[in-house]
């Protein structure tokens, strides 16, 4: 099997494949992929979490359409300047050509924009969160890649919400930081929140705060978004309420959003060189059992034990298969399993059978436990919670050693060959995170939320001010 760390890409899509979870680049349309049984659980399960800490938080779930008029989306001028180039156009229907072309939704805040004037006409409506998992178009020219880089992202997951003044916008974007990072948490996936330069903030926004996790290739990707819009679409789509004070203003809104880039990144932060290692919360499968016997009588008891355990474990409510596949080795359903990352694999023979036993190898430790099957519950219980924080420190170890802070520029090119991040001090203004781009040849991830103390005293390399923050730069996807 392939080492994960130097040929990232193709680790990456060997276990896409032979882990059965999307299969890319053979549907005859360039940037798209289908999600087969396998990978849909996975993205279920995890849409699962995604929702409850919406839903928790008052965000309520709707569905918009596919199509927005030309007329709509080109209304904010930021916003089309910077989609421009990505739309896909419905210009016909059937033979018949279009009096107004149709785009296919390459991010809503438009639409939801334009209902929202048609709803909202109250500060008591205020605060307003709606939010949608879908898919949107975007004819991305940077080359694509499966899962991260796709025309057809299907599992966009955007959040629109409107508020009654700045501030309130100000906050709400704090409490969107505050929900991805708990949904990265619940996943293990490490990351770095930074307030991106302003010229490379979302189109349309007054400034963006992105979340970024640095891949075992040392490169960085962007895995979600927070938008702080102002009154950019509100003005001109005419989204206004009566205040408190009985005066009329256009409403402050954010967005925010997350994609399947999410799901690519639960296999690329925790699996390794055997291949993906799933998280015990979002498995499809939890435990798997792979009887092992060597003849027809063994055969039978076994098969009649397995069936034992797998009933209890489902009682309890976990997610559980028998693998009792023919004509198959059992090494060969291990390496099957081990490659698509289910979290227990419990092995259940002649030994385990009469000792009343089950025997626990774990995927992501080379370890292995023997319990008694009447504590089944309980132990593969507290073995999920285990595996899950153990994949969650090992991603942040991982993560951490590739950050190096205070750092002269001339260094940093030098780690562009480690990958990683690296963090310079920063005067704050985007003349200098340019200059700074361009000498070092990384990206400018932007800065921490709140300036680093190990700044103080260090001035800009580029200009010579004082730092006020710092700047990341990596390699990005
Ligand atoms: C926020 C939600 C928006 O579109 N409008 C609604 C705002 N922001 S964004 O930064 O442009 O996108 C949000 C996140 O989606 C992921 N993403 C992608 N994933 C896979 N393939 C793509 N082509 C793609 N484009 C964007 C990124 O994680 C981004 O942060
Ligand atoms: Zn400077």
């Amino acid at each position: 099997m392939l080492e994960q760390g130097d040929k990232f890409g193709e680790w990456f899509d060997k276990v896409l494949k032979e882990a059965e979870i999307y299969d890319y680049g053979r549907y005859p349309v360039k940037g798209v992929g289908i999600w087969m049984p396998y990978g849909f659980s996975i993205r279920k399960n995890t849409l699962e979490i995604v929702r409850n800490e919406l839903d928790s938080t008052g965000h309520e779930e709707v569905l918009f359409p596919m199509l927005i008029p030309e007329d709509l989306l080109v209304k904010e001028e930021e916003h089309i300047k910077g989609f421009r180039d990505e739309v896909y156009w419905v210009t016909h229907g059937g033979l018949e050509e279009l009096d107004v072309k149709l785009a296919l939704r390459p991010t809503s805040e438009t639409s939801i924009s334009y209902m929202e004037s048609l709803w909202l006409n109250s500060y008591k409506q205020l605060p307003k969160k709606y939010y949608q998992i879908v898919s949107i178009f975007r004819y991305e020219t940077k080359s694509t890649r499966p899962l991260l880089r796709l025309r057809e992202v299907t599992t966009f997951k955007e959040a629109h919400t409107a508020h009654d003044s700045f501030e309130d916008a100000d906050r709400q974007v704090l409490e969107a930081v505050n929900i991805y990072s708990k949904i990265f948490d619940h996943l293990g996936i490490p990351y770095l929140i930074s307030k991106r330069p302003d010229f490379d903030k979302f189109a349309g926004a007054l400034y963006t705060i992105a979340f970024d996790t640095i891949f075992p290739d040392g490169r960085v990707l962007q895995i979600g978004t927070v938008h702080h819009l102002g009154q950019s679409f509100s003005k001109p789509i005419d989204v206004k309420v009566m205040l408190k004070d009985e005066s009329i203003d256009y409403v402050w809104q954010t967005s925010y959003g997350i994609s399947d880039r999410l799901i690519a990144s639960i296999i690329a932060v925790h699996g390794d060189e055997r291949g993906a290692i799933l998280p015990f919360k979002i498995a499809p499968i939890q435990v798997v059992i792979v009887p092992i016997y060597f003849n027809e009588e063994e055969k039978e008891k076994i098969l009649s034990y397995v069936k034992s355990v797998k009933e209890q474990l489902e009682a309890c409510g976990f997610r559980v298969k028998i693998d009792d596949r023919e004509e198959m080795t059992p090494g060969k359903k291990f390496y099957d399993w081990e490659m698509k990352g289910v979290p227990v694999r419990a092995e259940l023979g002649k030994r385990e059978l009469e000792g009343n036993t089950v025997l626990l190898a774990r995927r992501d430790l080379k370890k292995k436990t023997v319990v008694k099957f009447s504590d089944i519950c309980t132990e593969i219980n507290e073995l999920g919670e285990d595996i899950d924080r153990n994949l969650k420190d090992k991603a942040w170890q991982k993560m951490n050693v590739r950050i190096r802070k205070n750092l002269k520029l001339e260094e940093s090119a030098e780690y562009e060959k480690r990958g990683g991040v690296v963090e310079i001090p920063w005067c704050g203004r985007d003349e200098c995170a340019l200059k700074a781009q361009e000498k070092a040849g990384l990206k400018a991830l932007g800065s921490p939320l709140e300036p680093p103390a190990w700044i103080k005293g260090s001035s800009c390399p580029i200009c010579g001010r004082p730092a006020v923050t710092s700047l990341r730069l990596a390699k990005t996807y």
